[in-house]
């Protein structure tokens, strides 16, 4: 479905995770907003035009009427609470927290230490491609390693909590994306292969893929 001008607004980009898991949110949900986009990239974020907008110069950017929000988990909440149906966290207080403690194991732990203004910054101090690439592994292997064990202790599947993906679940699918671009061994991590297996059946994480968006290059 189309946008219209009273839709709320998505600046992203289609290979950033943070905005990945964005677009599933609002895909489970159903919501339909208009997608800006900020090519990465070229620097765009790092424009005065986009530095008006969030001065933080990162995606996603949230703009729904009067609210202007920053950071993907706090988008993905409001969107829960603003749009309950389907519930994106599980039903009791503690697996709540504990989707949430997987959720900044990603979003927290794993995400902003390969981000690319990390990866630029190490390539201004003459760190090499090979070695960029050997660093972004390494975090996100070591991220797997502690999430698989956290999974593999809450039993079910394929989702984190069972047949239905919650929150980590769409922060887990776009880190895979992101590991299998630094080429990642993945098969060591087999509950995050299922999650990803069984997200991929699913419209609305097919339709966030980076590949589907219309800035993909
Ligand atoms: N914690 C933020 C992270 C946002 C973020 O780091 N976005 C990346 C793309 S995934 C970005 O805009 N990077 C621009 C840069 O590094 O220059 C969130 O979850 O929204």
């Amino acid at each position: 479905m189309t946008a219209t001008q009273s839709d709320p607004v998505l600046y992203g980009y289609f290979r950033s995770t943070a905005a990945y898991r964005v677009r599933i949110a609002l895909g489970l949900k159903g919501v339909i907003a208009e997608h800006r986009f900020v090519h990465l990239r070229n620097g765009e974020q790092n424009e005065e035009a986009y530095l008006k907008i969030n001065p933080a110069g990162l995606v996603p950017y949230w703009i729904d009427g009067e609210l202007q929000l920053a950071q993907s988990l706090a988008i993905i909440e409001y969107l829960d609470e603003t749009c309950p149906e389907p519930p994106l966290l599980p039903d009791s207080a503690a697996a709540r927290a504990v989707a949430r403690e997987m959720a900044l194991a990603v979003c927290s732990d794993i995400h902003p230490i390969g981000n690319l203004r990390v990866l630029k910054r190490l390539g201004d101090l003459a760190i090499d491609d090979t070695a960029r690439n050997a660093w972004s592994q390494h975090w996100i292997s070591i991220g797997f390693e502690a999430l698989e064990k956290r999974l593999a202790s809450i039993g079910g599947g394929p989702f984190a909590f069972g047949t239905r993906p919650t929150l980590p679940d769409i922060c887990i699918v776009p880190q895979v994306f992101n590991a299998r671009r630094f080429g990642v061994d993945l098969a060591p991590y087999p509950r995050i292969r299922a999650i990803d297996a069984a997200a991929s059946e699913i419209d609305a994480f097919a339709a966030a893929a980076p590949h589907r968006q219309p800035d993909a290059t």
